[in-house]
């Protein structure tokens, strides 16, 4: 095994455990019949050409070793997106106070938006990670966010790679438009948060309801069809 696959190993097991206990908690509000702060969950761990790109910029030497792991605290990274701007605080809320995990920094890009225009919330996190050599603590970021800013920073980050970085000023400029847009859809979705989670809440129990009454009248049609 070369000394990066070793090195990344406790991050790929901390991105697979994290992924379940955080899509954990979506379900825990599903069992409960209860409206979910949290919409989904993605994960992955970042890609070596990446991690080469981050130590170039924070100028440190790309190579295992904890300088590199403390500098670049997203090796190990999660997203929890949101329907809702206030259901972010909520999640955060959720995290700290989790026994698993430890919040060691948190950023606010909603009420201090980048220059971009991207908004998000970050939490760097320290997570014991079990190996047969014993537990060793890893940095992992989690970045919340909601389906709007997820939708703009996605979109944006094609267009960095393509541009590497370098915007003509027209995409910058229609860029922070969209975003600001992203933002305003996110405002007026909140003034008919009830309505919405009323609608959602009647679509998830009429779903429940239906199925086995769908079940039950495929078994009448095979019934009749023998
Ligand atoms: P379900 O049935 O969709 O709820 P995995 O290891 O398979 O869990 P993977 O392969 O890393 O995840 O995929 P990724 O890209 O991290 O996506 C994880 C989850 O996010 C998947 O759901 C995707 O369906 C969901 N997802 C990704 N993009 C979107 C999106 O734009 N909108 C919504 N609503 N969901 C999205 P699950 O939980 O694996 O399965
Ligand atoms: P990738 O490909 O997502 O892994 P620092 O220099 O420490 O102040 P740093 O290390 O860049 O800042 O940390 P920051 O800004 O808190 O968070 C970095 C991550 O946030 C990025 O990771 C992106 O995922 C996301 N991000 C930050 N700014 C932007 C932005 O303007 N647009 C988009 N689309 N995403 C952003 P990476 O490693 O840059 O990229």
């Amino acid at each position: 095994m070369g000394q990066w696959e070793r090195f990344l190993e406790p991050y790929k097991q901390a991105v697979s455990e994290l992924k379940v206990k955080l899509k954990g908690m979506r379900s825990q509000y599903e069992m409960e019949n209860t409206n979910s702060p949290i919409e989904f969950v993605t994960g992955r761990v970042k890609p070596l050409a990446s991690i080469y790109d981050k130590s170039l910029i924070k100028g440190i030497a790309f190579e295992p070793s904890e300088t590199l792991a403390k500098e670049i605290p997203d090796i190990a990274g999660l997203r929890m997106m949101c329907q809702f701007v206030d259901d972010i605080e909520h999640v955060v809320e959720l995290l700290r106070a989790r026994k698993d995990i430890k919040v060691v920094e948190e950023r606010d890009y909603i009420s201090h938006k980048k220059q971009s225009g991207y908004r998000s919330y970050h939490v760097i996190i320290e997570y014991p990670v079990q190996t047969i050599h014993g537990e060793i603590n890893i940095l992992a970021e989690i970045q919340i966010r909601t389906l709007a800013m997820n939708f703009w920073a996605s979109i944006e980050h094609s267009l960095n790679y393509k541009y590497k970085g370098i915007f003509p000023e027209e995409i910058k400029k229609r860029l922070q438009f969209a975003a600001e847009a992203a933002f305003r859809l996110d405002e007026e979705m909140s003034l008919i948060r009830g309505e919405i989670q009323e609608a959602q809440k009647y679509f998830s129990e009429y779903k429940e309801l239906s199925t086995p009454r769908i079940h039950e009248s495929h078994k009448e049609e095979r019934g009749r069809a023998r």
